[in-house]
């Protein structure tokens, strides 16, 4: 059976990488609106979308939300799809500030972790208690969660919130594979993950790193979708910083076409997706 067009999704900004580590990454609105811009011409459907303060320190801030969100909306039809995860160490409000976006400034989806799980050096926190309360906030703004799987067992806990209400199954999940004290980038991995989702969902993938585009492909041939971008990956190919989003996005779709993908509209990504 022929696949359904992938959707690429640009993890733009993220919470993690800073402006030592790369010139390239966008922090206004402006800058962020502008790589969104080229990654939509680039092929992308969707941003995953974190804020900045004007130094460069993340925040989740609702107003800064909301004008990188108009600034998107004014440039291009590109998905917005929000953080809740933040970075490591915000309270559950602070992390849901993009949340409390309503009329023409909600985002289409948000993104909903759900475990706690090493990060590195540090403890990405999501008891079950925070896990729920964010997907009650999801709900209640009207959008879609994507569930985000560092490990396995997130995939199970997606299930017990399906039986308790607080969300919808079939879903669409984003497999986050290769942060170090989650589960690897390792293909076994991503296929057991497929396998074991809910019946009907819907998956995408991101790779850690050098792990990124390779996923892409993997991601291809397997009939899923990709997430690429400076949140995960500040590289284009060994050494080669990309110079924005939109390249990472670029070699994406490439390498999704070598494999005879097509590649979603924002406007197709919404059926896809069952957004909304
Ligand atoms: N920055 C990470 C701690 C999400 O956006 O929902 C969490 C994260 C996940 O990036
Ligand atoms: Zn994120």
């Amino acid at each position: 059976m022929a696949h359904p067009p992938m959707v690429i999704t640009a993890a733009m900004v993220g919470a993690e990488v800073m402006p030592k580590d790369t010139p390239y990454l966008p922090i206004t609105a402006e800058q962020i609106a502008e790589d969104a811009a080229k990654c939509r011409e680039a092929g992308a459907a969707m941003v995953h979308l974190h804020v900045r303060k004007p130094d460069g320190t993340p925040s989740q801030d609702a107003e800064l939300f909301r004008e990188a969100i108009r600034a998107i909306r004014a440039r291009c039809d590109i998905l917005i799809q929000t953080s809740t995860g933040g970075a490591v160490g915000m309270s559950v409000d602070e992390r849901c500030g993009p949340l409390t976006l309503t009329g023409a400034d909600r985002p289409d989806m948000a993104t909903l972790t759900t475990g706690t799980v090493n990060f590195g050096e540090d403890v990405f926190w999501n008891p079950r208690g925070l896990v729920r309360d964010i997907a009650k906030r999801i709900r209640a703004l009207g959008i879609k969660p994507e569930i985000e799987c560092f490990d396995v067992g997130m995939i199970d806990e997606a299930r017990y919130l399906a039986k308790e209400g607080l969300i919808d199954l079939p879903a669409h999940f984003d497999f986050v594979l290769g942060v170090p004290g989650g589960v690897a980038a390792d293909v076994r991995v991503l296929d057991f993950m497929i396998s074991y989702l809910p019946e009907g969902s819907t998956w995408t993938c991101a790779a850690m790193a050098r792990h990124q585009l390779p996923f892409v492909e993997l991601s291809a041939e397997r009939g899923g979708n990709s997430r690429v971008g400076l949140e995960d990956n500040i590289y284009l190919s060994k050494g080669v910083l990309a110079k924005g989003n939109y390249e990472l996005v670029a070699e994406a779709a490439k390498r999704a076409k070598a494999k005879g993908r097509r590649l979603a509209t924002p406007q197709e990504a919404r059926q896809l997706l069952r957004l909304t």
